[in-house]
């Protein structure tokens, strides 16, 4: 069986989790679902990175050690994960005592084939980036991303000998073209390596500076540089070097493996790495796969901003899906994105309420009432069913092509056109007409090309929204069973039209994604504010632009109903306006003139479901009488009417 390991950065613990450190575990946590779908081996790997002067810094700050410390923030991480619905398989921490052995062991391999030396820099050292920078790689002095000014050190170190393999780093990453991926990544770390002299690494720091850190195995005066300690995690997790030479140890069924980070730790993982496990004779990664970052309205999150997004807050308003699926959906993965409560609420409810629920709603409540809920069987399929097949079934396959190059955006794109052509199709048919008409047997292969084709892309969801692709896989009758995932079944969901069984009880209803609304200040903090001003709050006015409040009384008086269009036609005397008998429940149909001639041609309003205000006094509209108005939702140039899944008559509250 094919394996897949996917690993994220191990984040530091001078900070708590954001929205950021999620988004990489997400997405590690996508993939991780992906292959095992694909009927892979797939481990997922997460952790934290515990030592270096940052941290004893940060210790210090909140008055505890260095071991209480990390203790607390790596048990906050630990512990935030399952609440975001990630499943890793391991959780690493860089002062676990195996992670010390195997990076003493990493370093002793490298220091005997005479890769480590013992030598005197001189450099400008930032804290916060934990690294040594040259004169030219300031800025006006400053360092680069901390944009302080690094304090100059002058000693005795040991130096990895990383210049020896910029040759074979810049053939190797030319000779294999998506090894960092995307594209604009690569060429940022071949620009690197080929622009100039690459400098060996100092891979260590006194103790008289620093103690907290693993010791050099062969200077106890020493302790390991932070970043050759955190990047041996991604083998010493793996049981490396100990079952170095064991076939059926987790290093040799999973190495090598995919990593993940954002473009911020491009440098050590493109160049470092690499170049530190060709040094140590192990094989190098398959891939680097960089994204962008996420931006809170176009600005950087920082603690000082006051911006920086709690991702457990964010999942309890939104839905922890619905959430998973903006971040997979909206970064492109390699640029940056900007987050917003805005954009996640617009993104939600265009994709995932009106164009996914409302397919999964529209559909089952329509074979419930046309089949009594049971899966009614395939017809003869007509052009029309045809062209939605094929369209499914390229879209699945570009969905899984597209997935496996981390194009992860794409991907989703791409599975949505089959669901918005369902929603049209949908239309086209219409179903009740069929229905009136008693075209039993076209009804029902219309309900089950569609109810196959909304499988498929059920089913192929799943990594990124597991609990709703499996609540839709339910409702279809089929639910998942994650034991069963194989390369097989993934190719059968790629090509087979027939996963249901003719007969079988599906779900009546479904109501999966509800819009969203702007959260209110209670639900984005869960506190409620003491003493507050039962009033309307700041945060409770009206937007700009927006109608002024109105009481829920006046509300109330409203009596807006569904109405079936029985009967349309051209109003006889004005051209903007159609006239309609609508059935809302009544003993006898009302008459209604609506001026959306211009956006529809009568004949196909017949038999749709429609709003009404069915309290409005009848008034004459060009010498008809017009008993009610048909609600229309506007947007620049367009125009669509207002419907509802429930008989005729029904009220709207
Ligand atoms: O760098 N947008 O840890 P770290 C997207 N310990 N992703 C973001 C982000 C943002 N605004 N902010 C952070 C370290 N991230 C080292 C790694 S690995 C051997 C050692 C994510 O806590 C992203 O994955 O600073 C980024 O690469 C990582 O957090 C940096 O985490």
């Amino acid at each position: 069986m094919q394996s897949f390991y996917i690993t994220t950065p191990i984040y530091y613990v001078n900070a708590r989790p954001h929205l950021g450190h999620a988004y990489t575990t997400f997405v590690a946590d996508t993939l991780k679902r992906f292959h095992r779908m694909c009927g892979e081996d797939a481990r997922m790997l997460t952790g934290t990175d515990e030592h270096g002067d940052k941290i004893v810094k940060a210790a210090a700050k909140a008055g505890k050690t260095p071991q209480e410390f990390v203790d607390g923030i790596s048990a906050e991480y630990q512990a935030l994960w399952p609440k975001l619905g990630i499943e890793h398989d391991q959780f690493i921490r860089t002062t676990d005592p195996a992670h010390k052995a195997a990076v003493q062991a990493f370093l002793q391999r490298i220091y005997d084939k005479g890769d480590i030396y013992f030598g005197e820099y001189g450099g400008h050292y930032c804290t916060g980036c934990e690294r040594f920078y040259t004169e030219k790689e300031l800025e006006n002095g400053l360092c680069p991303q901390h944009l302080t000014r690094p304090e100059y050190i002058s000693e005795k170190n040991y130096f990895f000998r990383m210049s020896k393999y910029q040759g074979w780093l810049k053939q190797y990453i030319l000779d294999n073209p998506d090894f960092i991926r995307p594209e604009r990544y690569r060429n940022e770390v071949l620009a690197m390596l080929e622009n100039g002299v690459l400098e060996d690494l100092c891979i260590s720091r006194p103790k008289t500076r620093l103690e907290w850190g693993i010791e050099l195995p062969f200077d106890r005066n020493y302790v390991c540089y932070v970043w050759f300690d955190a990047l041996t995690n991604y083998i010493s997790a793996l049981g490396w070097p100990d079952n170095e030479q064991d076939e059926k140890g987790n290093y040799r069924r999973y190495w090598p493996g995919e990593h993940l980070v954002a473009k911020d730790i491009l440098k050590p993982h493109g160049i470092f790495w690499p170049t530190m496990l060709k040094a140590a004779d192990l094989p190098i990664y398959r891939h680097l796969n960089v994204h962008g970052y996420w931006l809170v309205k176009d600005t950087k999150m920082s603690k000082s901003l006051g911006n920086v997004v709690d991702p457990q807050v964010a999942a309890n308003v939104f839905g922890l899906d619905a959430f998973r699926y903006f971040l997979m959906r909206e970064m492109n993965f390699g640029s940056d994105a900007s987050f917003s409560e805005e954009a996640i609420i617009t993104r939600v409810n265009a994709d995932l309420a009106n164009d996914l629920g409302n397919l999964f709603s529209r559909v089952l409540s329509m074979n419930a009432k046309y089949f009594g809920g049971k899966v009614p069987a395939h017809g003869v399929p007509d052009e029309a069913d045809e062209e939605l097949n094929r369209l499914t079934d390229n879209a699945c396959a570009n969905y899984v092509q597209l997935f496996r190059q981390m194009r992860c955006s794409q991907a989703l794109d791409c599975l949505w056109e089959p669901v918005r052509a369902m929603n049209k199709y949908v239309d086209v048919q219409a179903p009740w007409t069929l229905a009136k008409e008693g075209k039993t047997e076209r009804l029902g292969a219309v309900l089950r090309t569609l109810l196959e084709a909304m499988y498929r892309v059920a089913a192929l969801l799943w990594p990124v929204m597991p609990s709703s692709s499996a609540a839709m896989q339910e409702q279809l009758g089929h639910p998942l069973d994650e034991k069963r995932f194989s390369a097989a079944k993934l190719d059968d969901l790629l090509v087979s039209r027939t996963h249901l069984r003719t007969g079988e009880p599906i779900a009546a209803k479904s109501a999966l994604f509800p819009r969203l609304e702007m959260p209110t200040k209670e639900e984005k903090t869960g506190k409620t504010e003491k003493g507050e001003n039962k009033k309307a709050t700041p945060a409770q006015q009206p937007q700009p632009g927006a109608k002024a409040f109105i009481e829920f009384a006046d509300f109330e008086k409203l009596d807006l109903r569904v109405g079936i269009i029985l009967a349309a036609e051209q109003h006889p005397n004005a051209d903007k306006l159609l006239r309609f008998d609508v059935d809302l429940g009544e003993d006898r149909p009302r008459q209604i003139c609506s001026g959306i001639a211009a956006h529809f041609k009568p004949e196909d309003l017949i038999g749709k479901k429609v709003v009404v205000v069915a309290n409005l006094p009848p008034r004459k509209l060009r010498g008809l009488e017009s008993q009610g108005m048909i609600l229309t939702a506007e947007w620049d140039g367009g125009l669509s009417l207002l419907s509802a899944e429930a008989p005729a008559g029904s009220s709207i509250r």
